[in-house]
């Protein structure tokens, strides 16, 4: 059953700029949006259109140049700098990527930080200095890294690491966002660190999905990494304008419960995918146009 014209209207498009125009006024926007699109889309970062609405993050030499190299070229924990090339191999796009609370400093949109929290290296092995790393001990290899996050006094507590994609249909409204990662944990410190999806549209006002909470056991379990499971939700309230980016936010904390060092949190195989809904042409309750 479709959803009347008017219902979807005011369940989709409250967000979007154009809620109180009149139709006129929409197409003059959404000739802007065009024009706004034609000088955007040439800057490297995750886009999203109808035909193209979906992205998978493995961290392979398959993760796309829009969140990594270009060509792709296996995580490494080398840093995050805007459109790396494979010249700059096991970097991240920073056009993708923010990475917050971190003692180095913020690695903003667009910055470059190649050094310090958010560039620690590959490791197989425990690490216990705060920062962003590869994985690449069992399960995952070289190849096919993970990436980690250590939490330490000055970092991750809290931070976050933010990834964006930006809506590049000039007029359709993205009205919900599937997200699908898997983590695992390095459960060889006696606290509990928490894991939280916030989601946004302006990288400011931001909203907690609770379906992807997650802490990790507080009692010492050993040294292995393991599976703490797949973590999925479709976010049907995650409403994009077009042209607007949407912002994914992995929030990190501890000392909820246990003292000590901190567990290692990785994340892997990420996937996005968004689903489109009709333009947010606002209802004509009136019949005003039709009368002229
Ligand atoms: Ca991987
Ligand atoms: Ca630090
Ligand atoms: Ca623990």
């Amino acid at each position: 059953m479709n959803t009347p014209k008017s219902t979807f209207y005011m369940m989709h498009c409250t967000l979007w700029p154009g809620f109180k125009l009149n139709a006129k006024r929409i197409r003059a926007t959404a000739m802007v949006s065009l024009l706004f699109l034609a000088s955007s889309v040439t800057k490297g970062q995750i886009s999203f259109t109808p035909g193209s609405n979906t992205i998978s993050i493995d961290f392979s030499n398959t993760t796309p140049a829009s969140v990594g190299t270009n060509t792709g070229t296996a995580f490494t924990a080398a840093g995050f700098s805007p459109n790396p090339t494979n010249a700059q191999a096991g970097r991240l796009n920073s056009n993708a990527w923010s990475v917050r609370g971190i003692s180095d400093g913020t690695l903003n949109f667009g910055g470059t930080s190649t050094s310090g929290d958010a560039a620690r290296g590959s490791f197989a092995t425990s690490q216990s200095v705060g920062g962003v790393y590869a994985y690449v001990g069992t399960p995952a290899t070289t190849t096919n890294p993970m990436m980690m996050i250590q939490p330490a006094a000055d970092d991750f507590t809290p931070g976050s690491l933010v990834l964006r994609f930006r809506n590049d249909d000039p007029v359709l409204p993205i009205t919900a966002v599937q997200l699908t990662y898997d983590v695992w944990v390095r459960n060889d410190a006696g606290r509990s660190q928490t894991i939280r999806i916030n989601r946004s549209i302006d990288d400011v006002n931001y909203t907690n999905e609770p379906a992807f909470d997650y802490n990790t056991p507080e009692a010492i379990s050993g040294s292995t990494v393991v599976s703490a499971g797949t973590f999925s939700q479709n976010m049907t309230d995650f409403d994009v304008p077009a042209t607007y980016f949407g912002y994914i936010q992995w929030a990190i904390d501890d000392d909820t419960t246990g003292s000590g060092n901190r567990d290692e949190i990785v994340l892997d195989n990420i996937q996005i995918t968004v689903t489109y809904g009709p333009p947010c042409t606002p209802p004509d309750p009136c019949r005003c146009r039709s009368r002229r």
